[in-house]
């Protein structure tokens, strides 16, 4: 493999660990704190969660530990969307396992859970991780969004363990990928197998948190990434004074990525989905929001600006909320029938008869592409795939048109012409920050504690992460205690709940304290290129919400 500079000078970074997993692993003991309950709905989780339900949460402590040196055989699943430091976490496993035992191996099964249910799978050997220590991406084994929830593929799943005779799987995902896990675990328990089952918290998305995960990983660095090119965007919008920038940010639902972008380069209009559900806001109103800025900055003759949008945005529009409800029970519902219409008119008019009057009248005034997006096949998981909308082109539309109807009535005399940038797959597989490098080994070096004391149902979690990564706090948190009842694809679905924006929260009210100055004037702020080497005020910082969040 050809590399980069950069990428051969990442290849000797040694990535920090907290102290307590520094040292003779044989001399880390777990400490149990009390028995856990559920996010919400502990009465049907129990039931559905017997064999793991409940457990305490695993903490690290200086004692005697003496399950940790036998030799294991374990495998490893990238599940989902690619977010920078996934190799690290598989690295800190492996490395967790040799010093444990050096006759430990590491199986990575390929393109996330299907490679387990098929049985398809390489060894990562020393040589291999050595090629993709403290490297982007997900290509050392590959990922995949295969959902495992059919009785067929649950007795794959065992089949493959017991054929290889694994102790362990270690699922590296979002939400549904560790409500997954969770499932697993409790199979395997169910049906009489030993296999531990580990999950650790990734995603870009940033909405995978609580008490006990206080980042996912991937997030610093991909919101480092997309704030840099945001700042570059701002500075060019400021030196050439003619273009509105409207970038679209991924994150699925959660606003977490746009409301951290905002806080690092302060643009003139940045939406906050939750806070668009919370107050209600009709697209129009929304509309009106960014016209205001627009109107007010072309009476300083600054017929320029950057909006930041946030990927679901569009799904928290309350008309557009209840048109995807009901879509999604019709796909439900009427899957067969409705997967014979392939000729849109006749999707619509089928729709016609099946939607209340209102959401019909509104999927009626939108533009055919975003229709047409709505219609398209959910995720595995039965989700909208946001990411494919062009919500930035549709606003832009919608803007324009606005301001047309405000120079009629002469309160506009400005100029606006925009440009739509959508920033998401550019910062999924950046070379992980330090942050990120050290995060995730440390969570893979976790991983494997959790394994090697013969735990499953738990989650690898680290936190004090605002704290030099020495004094970082390493633990296994019960799958179970993060999950609650919801809906999905018409039935209630044990899941992990989502951290979505609190509008109470920290970083939300830092933004509200700043918008409308930001909104008026030229504030922008440049944060520049992740730093790999140099000071660790410039190199170690982590993401302002994480500071905001853990003062
Ligand atoms: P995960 O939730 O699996 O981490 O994926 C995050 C994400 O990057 C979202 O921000 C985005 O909406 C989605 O993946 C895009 O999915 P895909 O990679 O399938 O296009």
């Amino acid at each position: 493999m050809e590399t980069s500079v950069l990428q051969k000078a990442r290849y000797a970074y040694r990535p920090k660990l907290p102290a307590i997993l520094t040292g003779n692993i044989e001399d880390i003991a777990l400490r149990f704190g009390e028995p856990t309950g559920a996010a919400a709905d502990d009465g049907a989780l129990a039931k559905l969660f017997e064999h793991i339900y409940g457990k305490p949460i695993a903490g690290f402590v200086k004692g005697k530990n003496e399950t940790i040196g036998k030799p294991l055989l374990a495998g490893v699943i990238l599940s989902g969307g690619q977010a920078p430091g996934g190799h690290n976490v598989i690295a800190g496993l492996y490395d967790g396992l040799k010093k444990g035992n050096p006759a430990s191996r590491l199986l990575g099964f390929l393109g996330g859970p299907s490679g387990l249910l098929e049985d398809r799978a390489l060894e990562i050997t020393g040589d291999l991780i050595g090629q993709y220590r403290n490297t982007g991406g997900f290509d050392i084994i590959g990922s995949g969004r295969t959902k495992i929830e059919s009785p067929e593929q649950f007795a794959a799943a065992l089949e493959t363990v017991r054929k290889r005779g694994l102790d362990a799987v270690v699922i590296i995902g979002g939400d549904d990928s560790n409500t997954n896990a969770a499932l697993l675990a409790e199979y395997f328990a169910a049906g009489g197998s030993s296999a531990q089952v580990i999950g650790c918290p990734k995603t870009i998305d940033g909405d995978l948190k609580n008490e006990y995960i206080e980042t996912s990983f991937g997030f610093d660095t991909a919101v480092k990434t997309y704030s840099e090119l945001i700042g570059n965007i701002e500075r060019d919008a400021a030196s050439a004074r003619k273009y509105w920038h409207f970038i679209k940010l991924m994150g699925r639902s959660a606003s977490h990525i746009a409301l951290e972008c905002a806080l690092q380069t302060q643009p003139n209009v940045c939406l906050i989905s939750e806070e668009v559900e919370v107050k209600n806001m009709s697209l129009d109103e929304i509309v009106g929001e960014i016209c205001a800025s627009v109107v007010k900055r072309a009476a300083d003759k600054n017929n320029f600006g950057v909006v930041l949008i946030p990927e679901g945005l569009i799904e928290f529009v309350p008309e557009m909320k209840k048109l995807i409800k009901e879509l999604n029970d019709l796909m439900a519902v009427y899957s067969g029938e409705l997967s014979g219409i392939t000729n849109f008119i006749d999707q619509m008019y089928w729709l016609d008869r099946h939607l209340s009057n209102q959401s019909s009248g509104f999927f009626k005034t939108l533009p055919p592409e975003i229709a047409r997006e709505l219609l398209a096949d959910r995720d595995p998981h039965g989700n909208v795939q946001v990411s494919r909308i062009e919500t930035e082109k549709l606003l832009i539309g919608m803007v324009e048109k606005k301001l047309g109807e405000l120079k009629k009535l002469g309160a506009y005399g400005g100029k606006f012409s925009a440009l739509a940038h959508f920033f998401g797959y550019e910062g999924r597989c950046a070379f992980p920050s330090n942050f990120d490098a050290d995060y995730c080994y440390s969570l893979g070096f976790t991983a494997f504690m959790l394994i090697a004391s013969g735990l499953t149902g738990y989650i690898s979690s680290v936190r004090n992460l605002t704290a030099p990564a020495e004094r970082w706090v390493p633990a296994g948190v019960p799958l179970t205690m993060m999950m609650n009842m919801e809906k999905r694809q018409g039935a209630s679905k044990p899941v992990i709940k989502k951290a979505l924006v609190e509008l109470e929260g920290a970083p939300f009210r830092l933004f509200a304290a700043r918008r409308e100055e930001w909104a008026m004037k030229t504030l922008y702020h440049y944060p520049g290129a992740i730093q790999y080497f140099g000071p660790p005020e410039v190199c170690d910082e982590p993401a302002k919400t994480l500071k905001l969040e853990h003062p």
